[in-house]
């Protein structure tokens, strides 16, 4: 039973090892208020010279922001952010709700963004900040929220750098539907309207030739 501290103890610390192996090619900030991931103000990517433009956008999460988008329940201010090439892009995310929130952006290079990701968490209620710097490619870049169902339910973006590479698929706000399901259930819907309508035209059409 003498063992039993040191066992312990032993175990928090291989909990910790591997906790730590898990994230440490990630570079984190953390603090009671969320999480800044791989946060970069100076690291130039490689087509940049210099630094182009400075960026400052503030962006609002919440249950608010879903309010005139049908099928959603989760929103954000802002759903399509534009930005020069080479620019730093500075975020102010701020969480109104009561639940956690992430603004993640994804498919940056992955020589300055392990896993090609950059992301801030926000606690319910809280705001945090964090800066990157994004390449001198035209390119459109999937920003959302990874808690489960939030992007599904609206928390789902687009950074467009310089003239972008097309708009991405069911942004809110940005392209036309969200649900690639109820686009076609929308066209199905009118096409059994005109087929109702053109069969009550022609029975009428036939009651009165025959009368
Ligand atoms: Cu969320």
């Amino acid at each position: 039973m003498r063992l039993l501290p040191l066992v312990l103890l032993l175990a928090v610390a291989g909990a910790f090892a591997q906790n730590h192996a898990e994230h440490e090619h990630h570079k984190m900030t953390v603090d009671k208020s969320g999480v800044v991931m791989n946060e970069n103000t100076e690291n130039l990517p490689r087509d940049c010279e210099k630094i182009e433009a400075e960026h400052e956008f503030e962006i609002f999460a919440g249950r608010k922001y879903a309010n005139d988008i049908p099928g959603t329940i989760f929103g954000m201010s802002e759903t399509d952010v534009t930005v020069a090439p080479c620019s730093r892009v500075t975020v102010k995310f701020v969480n109104e709700d009561q639940i956690r929130h992430q603004w993640m952006v994804h498919g940056l290079p992955k020589y300055l963004y392990p896993a090609g990701m950059f992301h801030i968490e926000a606690m319910g209620g809280q705001t945090m900040t964090g800066t990157f710097i994004v390449p001198g490619e035209d390119k459109n870049y999937l920003i959302h929220c990874d808690m489960a169902q939030h992007m599904e339910k609206g928390m789902r973006g687009q950074l467009v750098v310089g003239s972008g590479s097309g708009d991405l698929w069911s942004v809110p706000g940005v392209s036309d539907s969200f649900y690639r399901s109820s686009y076609l259930t929308t066209r199905v819907a009118s096409f059994v309207a005109l087929l109702a309508f053109v069969a009550a035209f022609a029975v009428t059409w036939a009651c009165r030739i025959r009368s």
